[in-house]
């Protein structure tokens, strides 16, 4: 008797188990984020709001940066309408709670992708959108040239990144002493640094240049040649939903890969009369790949439409028609001298 029940019991929780998983996500309903969005009819993308060329609010009000394409592309593909975006500012120390508690359902946000980032925040991280390194910002008759000038000098950092861990490694490993001065919000950090009252700044340099294009007199400013880390900046998710993880990478593959076949927001529509068997599957006119990501067929089609591919994200936001100018360097396709690779639409 005692036996039966027990086995009974032991039946229930398999079932129970079976249905929810580990991650607590229902996995008979099958509900995703993807579903969720597709229901609420827009995407809520955490971006920083704070920085040109990645993410920044432009004098008509618009969002524009490559943080803020990725989820245009997004939103493209899922709506057919890039516009189907709302975006929330988030600092670097809030930006992983955001994803975690739901609030957000893509970080796209100037993050890198590290171990424990991925493993014990809880986060998936897409493909990488931007090769970085950590760099410092100094005054130029500062006269410091190399780190160990920043010796017992102060050194402006934003908390909740990597910078600030990285810093101290390169310090430490150097034996050069210095005076980190820790900031919650990154506008305080460069105001304090723009103030003199540190001697130097350290970021991602993207940043560095992004921030030191908004300072009074930029041409006072050097960003060093040193870098002292990597920094593949990468959008994330929350773990234990693949598919809109599959969504969000598969967006990137999209406008990597329509980078390297050569289609681009002017020629895409009449690309689709092309022999080509991989642009014609890239565009959804041959197979069922899109359907079986949960999108339509022609999901790269709408993303190289209305937001055009990596190059041209690249260069209107940061590179030659942006204000930046920043050369690609890594950032180019694998075939091109950079290491931008996109496994295939097969
Ligand atoms: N990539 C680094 C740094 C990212 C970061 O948030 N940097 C600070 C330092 S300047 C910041 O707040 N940047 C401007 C912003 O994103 O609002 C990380 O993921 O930890």
């Amino acid at each position: 008797m005692f036996n039966r029940k027990l086995g009974l019991l032991v039946a229930i929780l398999a079932v129970v188990f079976s249905l929810v998983g580990c991650s607590g996500r229902s996995r008979g309903t099958n509900t995703s984020r993807l579903d969720i969005i597709k229901n609420r009819g827009k995407l809520i993308c955490g971006v920083s709001g704070q920085l040109p060329g990645f993410s920044f609010v432009k004098a008509n009000g618009e969002y524009a940066g490559l943080d803020v394409d990725v989820c245009r592309a997004i939103a493209a593909a899922i709506f057919d309408d890039p516009k189907k975006v709302e975006f929330r500012n988030l600092n670097a120390k809030e930006r992983f709670t955001a994803l975690q508690t739901g609030e957000i359902d893509i970080l796209s946000r100037n993050t890198t992708w590290t171990l424990s980032r991925d493993t014990s925040t809880g986060l998936e991280f897409a493909p990488v959108v931007f090769y970085d390194g950590q760099g410092i910002m100094v005054r130029k008759n500062s006269n410091i040239k190399k780190l160990e000038d920043l010796k017992d000098k102060s050194i402006c950092i934003q908390t909740g990144t990597t910078n600030e861990q990285n810093i101290a490694d390169q310090m430490r490993q150097r034996g050069i002493s210095y005076k980190p001065l820790v900031f919650e919000d990154v506008n305080t950090t460069f105001t304090t640094y723009e103030q003199g009252r540190c001697e130097a700044i350290t970021s991602d340099r993207s940043q560095l240049v992004s921030r030191r294009a908004t300072l009074p007199q930029p041409n006072d400013h050097v960003v060093l040649d040193t870098v002292i880390s990597k920094e593949p900046l990468a959008p994330a998710v929350k773990n234990g939903d693949s598919r809109w993880f599959d969504v969000v990478k598969w967006t990137i593959n999209a406008l990597i890969n329509a980078e390297e076949l050569g289609v681009n927001s002017q020629n895409v529509s009449q690309l689709a009369s092309s022999d080509n068997p991989e642009i014609k599957r890239l565009l959804g006119i041959e197979g069922d790949l899109g359907k079986g990501a949960g999108l339509t067929n022609d999901f790269a089609s709408r993303i190289i439409k209305y937001v055009g591919n990596y190059s041209e994200v690249y260069e209107r936001n940061l590179g030659k028609n942006s204000d930046l100018k920043l050369e690609r360097g890594l950032n180019k396709l694998w075939n091109q001298g950079g290491i931008l690779y996109a496994p295939p639409f097969r």
